[in-house]
Order: structure tokens, then sequence, then C-alpha cells
């Protein structure tokens, strides 16, 4: 990088930092902290929570700048790395922060950066900036929120620093403090999060952030993203680097690794139109179910939007035509719906918006009407020159789109005789069904049993009042290998449904949900891990407003009783057990539990049942992509890396639990 040029870009930069300075802020020193000091007091205001969620999208944000860098073609990687003590350092190779002084405020334009709200807006010169407004708040929130941030600039040989603390506290201003080597160049930032403000925690989870900087390495084609968690054992230490230069398409790979592909190839789109930037790629899998993932400038738009429109449309369109034109659909054949054409297939949908409009409940749905357009004839013309180039593929996948059609019909005529029957018996209860006295809905509870004698407990044990028992006969149904009428068909799938009370998929109303608590609970060990999973995909397919309304829960029996004499203990974790065993010190005996039958009412009640005692574990599917590889995995027919899995994760929920 030339000195003029850096030069010219920090000049750029510092005009538009100007504007955001007089606009919201003099350049009293005061001011600018009473901007921070803003944030400590309300940090809801600029970060989702200041729950574990909240403490990740402190990396986020300060990665997001760094791909800014790399997007922008000047940076080739970025490094996070965890420490012990859970401090974060994200370091990329880019051109090295600007180093000079800001005219308006005083001060270097790395201290106005870092303490000046929103100051970051157009930072990093690229044309989009990734977080797009949701949670793209600047580096300075992030500073607001730190027990201490350090800030590190590399270039022309030299190194310069500039350390924060007590949220966002000059301990001394920007300055050089050393030479380097003369070819290195880039920006480092380290920080620790406040415990005073982040109090649930401030220890990351290894997990969220390895698969969202994969996820990173897949929106971002060719940037290299590196994550390094110092935390780790020795033996399970790994540098973890993502690159793809395959982009979306790897991604589709990755995400069919445990089903079923169809056809060989996965159909890739690029390409931009009036400023914005659209990929696409999709593949089909055995399965019956759709999974479209959208994003806009790199953030998962959950609620879908204009992106996920163009492409539905397109996709219609095409095959429609394509099946016309090559006689699999006949004159007097209706045309394919755009849920046949989606069954089966793994979409992911990918655009860089200079301007995105956000709308939905959440803030995640894509409102630019532009889009629909901009991808449906990006991905259309893309779309039709595969299919023409792929006859072989194409008579694939125009045939699995007509047994979706035609299996849609069956299963029409399947709900309509279930809606008939069920209106004949009006609001007629499962006979399993042990009910609750109360019809507040907002006190209720539901357990889910498996087995007849487990049921038979809990029937026994619950307080009646508000709770309610639907014990379950062996295996529910897996709904990711049966069509929609087999499953309407299925017995424990029908309870649960009048039970709940609140319809399913897109006839679901939440408010009419008879149970505020949903519970699940199997035994401990490996079949009750797999009910569980059934029935969680069950949830997550047929009534995922239920599930993302936090509605459903896991009840955690103890695994052990511990008893010396009259006392009785019970522990549910092996740490736990260590910890009563030596508080209890010898002649004691330890049960183990190996299923909720050897349980007595009254223990289960005690144990698993009571409010007062007992442990839920809520279900909340963060992501959803992560929670179908683990519903894909776990009921696909792919063996080898089911089984890996459940070797590896004995106590599965927690990853359920994203
Ligand atoms: C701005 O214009 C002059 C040359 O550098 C441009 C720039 O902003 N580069 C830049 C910023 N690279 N990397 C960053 C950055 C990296 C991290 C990890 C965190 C932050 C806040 C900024």
């Amino acid at each position: 990088m030339s000195e003029e040029k850096n030069k010219n870009e920090e000049m750029k930069l510092n005009e538009e930092l100007d504007i955001t300075v007089t606009h919201e802020y003099s350049d009293s020193d005061i001011q600018v902290l009473d901007g921070l000091e803003a944030v400590r007091k309300r940090p809801g205001m600029y970060i989702a929570s200041t729950s574990v969620k909240g403490l990740h999208h402190l990396v986020w944000e300060i990665v997001d700048n760094g791909i800014d860098e790399a997007m922008a073609g000047y940076a080739t990687t970025i490094k996070v790395i965890v420490d012990k003590d859970n401090v974060i350092t994200v370091e990329d190779d880019g051109r090295g922060m600007p180093t000079g002084i800001n005219e308006k405020t005083g001060k270097s334009t790395i201290e106005t950066i870092f303490t000046v709200l929103h100051a970051g807006g157009k930072f990093g010169g690229g044309a989009y900036k990734v977080s797009g407004g949701l949670h793209g708040v600047g580096a300075s929130v992030v500073n607001a929120l730190s027990e201490w941030l350090d800030v590190s600039v590399y270039h022309d040989g030299k190194e310069y620093y500039v350390k924060f603390v007590n949220g966002g506290n000059v301990v001394e201003p920007l300055k050089m403090i050393g030479s380097c080597d003369s070819a290195k160049h880039g920006s480092k930032v380290r920080f620790k999060a406040d415990p005073t403000i982040f109090t649930e925690t401030t220890i990351y989870e290894h997990d969220t952030l390895r698969d969202r900087l994969r996820q990173l390495a897949f929106l971002n084609k060719g940037i290299r993203l590196e994550f390094f968690d110092e935390r780790e054992e020795e033996e399970k230490k790994k540098h973890y680097v993502f690159q793809f230069a395959g982009g979306l398409k790897e991604y589709v790979q990755y995400l069919n690794k445990n089903r079923t592909s169809i056809h060989e190839d996965v159909i890739y789109s690029e390409g931009h139109e009036n400023g914005i930037q659209v990929e696409v790629a999709c593949q089909y899998n055995d399965g019956y179910n759709p999974n479209v993932y959208t994003f806009c400038n790199n953030i998962n738009t959950v609620e879908g939007g204009t992106h996920e429109e163009g492409f539905r449309l397109a996709l219609n369109r095409v095959i429609n035509k394509y099946a016309r034109d090559n006689n699999f659909l006949k004159e007097k054949d209706d045309n394919l719906t755009s849920d046949d054409c989606k069954e089966g297939i793994t979409a992911i949908i990918s655009v860089k918006h200079p301007d995105p409009q956000y709308e939905g409940q959440t803030k995640t749905k894509l409102g630019n009407t532009e889009v629909r357009k901009t991808v449906s004839s990006i991905f259309g013309a893309q779309l039709e020159r595969f299919l023409m180039e792929n006859p072989d593929q194409a008579k694939i996948i125009i045939e699995k789109a007509s047994l979706a059609s035609q299996a849609r019909m069956a299963a029409k005529k399947a709900r309509e005789a279930t809606r008939r029957k069920s209106a004949l018996e009006i609001s007629a209860l499962p006979g399993k069904l042990k009910d609750c006295l109360s019809k507040d809905a907002s006190i209720s509870e539901i357990y889910i049993v498996e087995g007849n004698s487990a049921g038979g407990s809990a029937q026994k044990g619950r307080d009646s009042h508000f709770q309610a028992i639907l014990p379950l006969r062996g295996k529910i149904l897996n709904v990711e290998k049966a069509r929609q009428h087999r499953i309407f068909e299925n017995a424990e799938i029908r309870s649960m449904i009048t039970a709940f009370g609140c319809g399913i998929l897109d006839e679901i109303d939440v408010s009419k949900l008879r149970y505020h608590k949903i519970v699940i609970m199997t035994d401990a060990d490996v079949d009750g891990a797999h009910i569980r999973t059934l029935l969680l995909t069950f949830f997550y397919r047929y009534l995922r407003p239920v599930l993302e309304g936090g509605y459903i829960y896991i009840a955690q029996p103890p695994l052990y009783k511990v008893q010396k004499g009259q006392a009785v203990r019970y522990a549910y974790t092996d740490k736990q057990l260590e910890e009563i065993k030596a508080e209890m010190g010898d002649r004691i005996a330890i049960q183990r539990y190996k299923g909720l039958g050897e349980m007595d009412a009254e223990q289960l009640w005690e144990t698993t049942m009571n409010p007062e005692n007992r442990t839920l574990i809520r279900v909340n599917i963060g992501d959803a992509e992560a929670a179908d590889q683990n519903f894909s995995m776990l009921m696909g027919e792919e063996v080898e890396p089911r089984k890996n899995f459940i070797v590896e994760n004995a106590h599965f929920v927690e990853n359920l639990d994203i």
C-alpha cells in the first residue's frame, strides 16, 4: 500500500467521521465519554442483550471490520483468538487503520473511531458495511462495554498502539511504539468484555465462534478466517482455517454432507445488477423438506424477504418452463407449485446491498423490493442454463418435483379427511392425555413422557392442577423420512397436535397453545436421546413458532441417587455426584438411574417435576442451520456421521440447545 493512497483514504475517512461527529457530538471530551456512558447505562439499546448472545456480538462487531477490509480487497486473512482468560484478539492483514489526527476532535482517528458512537459507519472503505445496521453499531460500542481494549496497527515498518480502560477511557493517546517488519501491515484489536455489564457470563462459546467464522468464510468467498481457542485442552487444541474458494457452492456441499444428493452438481450462480451483488447455490437431496437459508450482508435473514421471493419465483418459473418445453408436463397438467419445486432442496441465497431495509418481527426480513427482480433474473438465467446443459440432472430434478406434486395432492386429501374427523369429534382430546385442571395456558405444563410405566409414575406424581401428562408408546415417526400424509396418520403425532391445540404448519396459531411449557421427559440413555431428537425434529418442522417462542423444554431427571442413612441426595451430573460424595463422606450408597421407570411417583415429582427443585432446559433454536444439521445427521441414512456424533456428544441436548 502506497503512503499516498493511504493518506487519501485517511482523508476521506476523516471527512466521513467529521460529518458524524458534528452531527451528533461536539468534540469535547466529556460529551464523547457521555456517549459511551450511555452505552454502558443501556447496553440493550446497542447490542441485542447482555446475555451470552450480546457477548458474542462484541466479537462479530470487530470481526466485521476486518471482513470489510478483506472484501474491499486489502486484507486476505482475519484471525480470531480466544485466550485462556476470555480475552478476544481479532487481527487482519489489511492496510492498517489510519494513524493520523482527526481535525475535528483533535484526537487520533483511531481514538475517534473507538470513542465516538457510530463513527465507524463507513469505516473500511468497502462498498458494503457488512453488518448493514442490524448490529453494526461500531467499534466504540465494543470499547464502551469492555474492561479494557487495545489497538495495534502495523504499517510502513512501524507499530502504533493505543489502550482504553473501563469502558473507553484512553490511557495514553495513540503513539508509535516501535518498529516492525517493513512488509507487515494490518490492524489488531484485543478486548476483555466487562463483567459488570455482562453479568450472566463473559465466557465465549467455542462452537458458536467456530461455526459463525466458518459461515462467514462460506459467505465471503476466498477470505481466510482463522480461529484458535487457547482455552481448549492441549490434546483438543486445533487451529481452524476456513477458506472456501467455491463460496456458497461449498456451503451447500457442506450442508448436504449428511444427506444423499440426487444429482451431481451444485447449481451455482452469481452476478450483480444495480449495485446489488447476488450469489445463489442449490442442490436437491432425497429428503422432503426444503432447507433454504438467506443472507443479506452476511446476516442470516431468518424471516426471508425479497431475496428469498426472487429465488422462489425464478425456481418455479424456470422449472415449469423447462418441464413444459421438454414434455415432462403435458398440456392438461397443472403447473408445479413453488413447494413442489423446493422439496428436498438445500439452497443458500446471499445478497450484498449498500442500503438494506429490514422488516418483520425480529428485523430479519429483507424489504428492498428491487432485490426480488435482481435475484430472480440472475439466478433464473443461470438455472435455465444449467438445466439446458445438464439434461440428465434436469430430468432427475423435474421428476422429483412431479412426485412432490402427486404427494401434495394425496396429502391434501388426507388432511381434509383429518380435519373433517376432528370437526366431528369437536375438541376431543386424546384418550391417553391426563389433562390438568387449569385452563390457564400461561401456568399449564404438559409432560411428553416416554413409555407407559414412566407415564404412570408421572401421572401419580404430578400436580394435576397445572401439570398434564401425555405418555407416548415407543418411538414416534421420523418426520424427516416421511411425507406429510403419513405424518398425519401417525397416532402419537395426532395426539400431540390435539393436546397442544394450536394447529401446525401454516395454520398454526400460537395464541391457542394450551400449555406454555411443553416438557420432553425421556430416559437419560441413547434411546431416550433418540426419542427426544425425533420429538424436536417434529417440533422444528411442524411447530416452529412454538419452538421459537421458547415453549419447549427438556426435563432433567437425576442420574444418581446418593443415600447415607436417612439422608437422600440426587445428582444430575457426574460432577455433582463427585461434590455430593465429597460432602457426604464414606458409607454411602449410590444408585445409578437407568430410566425414569426406576423412580416411583414421589421421587419423580421431587427430582424432575416439582418446580421448586427441578431443572428444565429450554430449547431454543437460535441457529436453524445447526439444528437442521444435527437433525439430518441424527435422522439420516448415513450411519457413520451419526455414530461419531453420538459417541462424541453423549449429552447432545446441549448441542441442540443453540
Ligand atoms: C481506512 O482507510 C485507510 C486505510 O485503512 C482503512 C481501514 O479502515 N482499514 C482497516 C480497519 N483495516 N482493518 C480495520 C479494522 C480491523 C479490526 C479487526 C477492527 C477494526 C475496528 C478495524
